[in-house]
C-alpha cells in the first residue's frame, strides 16, 4: 500500500532537480480535495446544493458547490504558499497571492475546481481539474507570461472524481496514476499505478442533442460509429454523462472518445483550454491517448485569453485520428474557423 504522500517524496527523491516545493503544492491541492470531496458526500445535508445567486465569467449560474470548492482550493494553495495565484473557472481575473510570500513561488495553477456541477442535485460523478505551470517570471509579480503557455510547458495536470469512490489521477510526464480515497483514514493510496487507455474502444460520447449544429465531419464520424461492422466493433456504445471527468475517465479505463465539438454558432465549442482541456490532453497522451481541437494537438495551442474555449476530441488513440480524417475530408473550413474563434 503506497500512500499518495509518500509516492509523491519518492517521485520528488527520484528528480534531481526537486527541492520540495512541487511535493508541497500537490498535497495542497489533495488536502483541498479532501475538504471539498466531504463537502460533495454530503451536499444534500450540509445545504450546499442549488444555486448560489451569482454568475461567473462564463455567464453561467454559480451553483453553491462551485464556490465553496473554488474557495478551498484558493484558501489551500494561498497558506501552502507554493504557487503565486490561480486561474480558475470561476474567477474573471487571476487570483494573485500576496506578493510578500509569493513573488518567488514557482508555480501557478490553473483549476476548475467542480467540472459538472449541474450534476451535483442528481447524483452523478463531479470532479475537479487541475494544471501546475512552472512560472516564468519568479522574483517578480505575475505576468501573462506565467498565465498563458502552451500545454507542452505543463508540469504537472490531473484530476479529481468525486465518483462511487473518490479518486485523485495525475501525470507530471512520467505516466498516469491514480488514488483512491479511503474515508475512514482520510488518506489517498495508490490504486492505479501506470495508467493506459485501451485502444481501440468501442464507446463514443458526445451530445447528440446538438447533432443538427455539428460539423459534417462529427455528423459522418456519428454515423461511422454507428455502422454494423463486427470486424471493427461497431456498432459502438454511446456514453454521455454531461461531466467531462466522468466521461473521459471512464473511457482511459475502457477505451473509447470524447468529443464536445465547435458548431457554426459557437466555433470554439464550450470547454475551456487551461483548466480543463490542456490537464486532460496531458493526461490523456501520458496514458496513450490523443487529445486535439479535430485539427491540432492541444497541447501545442498556445493559450491567448484565460477563458478561452476550444472544441476537444479525447481519447483512444485510433478513435481520434478516424474523427480527425472526418473532419479533415468534411470540415476542413473549420480549422480557420476555430483558429479566428481564438482571437475574439
Ligand atoms: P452539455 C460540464 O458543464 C461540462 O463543462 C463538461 O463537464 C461536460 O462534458 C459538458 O460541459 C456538458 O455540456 O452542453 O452537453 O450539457
Amino acid at each position: 500500500m503506497k500512500t499518495l504522500v509518500e509516492f509523491i517524496w519518492e517521485q520528488q527523491s527520484i528528480s534531481s532537480q526537486a527541492t520540495g516545493e512541487f511535493s508541497r503544492l500537490l498535497n495542497d491541492i489533495g488536502i483541498a480535495a479532501k475538504i471539498v470531496n466531504r463537502d460533495v458526500n454530503r451536499a444534500g445535508l450540509a445545504g450546499v446544493l442549488g444555486l448560489e445567486g451569482t454568475t461567473n465569467v462564463q455567464g453561467e449560474n454559480q451553483k453553491k458547490l462551485d464556490v465553496l470548492a473554488n474557495n478551498e482550493f484558493i484558501k489551500a494553495l494561498r497558506n501552502g504558499k507554493q504557487c503565486a495565484g490561480i486561474i480558475s473557472e470561476e474567477n474573471d481575473e487571476v487570483v494573485v497571492f500576496d506578493e510578500t510570500t509569493t513573488r518567488n513561488a514557482k508555480y501557478i495553477v490553473a483549476i476548475d475546481p467542480l467540472d459538472g456541477s449541474s450534476n451535483i442535485e442528481v447524483n452523478v460523478p463531479i470532479g475537479t481539474i487541475f494544471a501546475i505551470y512552472r512560472r516564468k517570471s519568479v522574483g517578480s509579480s505575475i505576468t501573462m507570461e506565467d498565465v498563458l503557455q502552451a500545454g507542452t510547458e505543463l508540469v504537472c495536470g490531473g484530476y479529481i472524481i468525486y465518483g462511487s469512490s473518490t479518486m485523485m489521477v495525475y501525470t507530471t510526464g512520467n505516466g498516469v496514476n491514480g488514488f483512491t480515497y479511503d474515508p475512514t483514514c482520510g488518506i489517498f493510496i495508490l490504486s492505479h499505478e501506470n495508467m493506459k487507455i485501451k485502444d481501440p474502444g468501442n464507446i463514443y460520447s458526445i451530445n447528440e442533442a446538438n447533432y443538427i449544429y455539428f460539423p459534417e465531419g462529427v455528423k459522418r464520424y456519428i454515423k461511422y460509429c454507428q455502422e454494423d461492422d463486427p470486424s471493427t466493433g461497431r456498432p459502438y456504445t454511446t456514453r454521455y454523462i454531461g461531466s467531462l471527468i466522468s466521461d473521459f475517465h471512464r473511457n482511459l479505463l475502457r477505451g473509447g472518445i470524447y468529443i464536445y465539438p465547435g458548431t457554426k454558432k459557437n466555433p470554439a465549442g464550450k470547454l475551456r483550454l487551461l483548466y480543463e482541456c490542456i490537464p486532460m490532453a496531458f493526461i490523456a497522451e501520458q496514458a496513450g491517448a490523443k487529445a486535439s481541437d479535430g485539427f491540432r494537438r492541444i497541447l501545442d495551442i498556445k493559450p491567448e485569453h484565460i477563458h478561452q474555449r476550444t472544441p476537444l476530441f479525447i481519447g483512444s488513440k485510433s478513435m481520434v485520428e478516424k474523427a480527425e480524417e472526418f473532419m479533415a475530408t468534411y470540415s476542413p473550413e473549420f480549422q480557420e474557423v476555430y483558429e479566428k474563434s481564438e482571437k475574439k
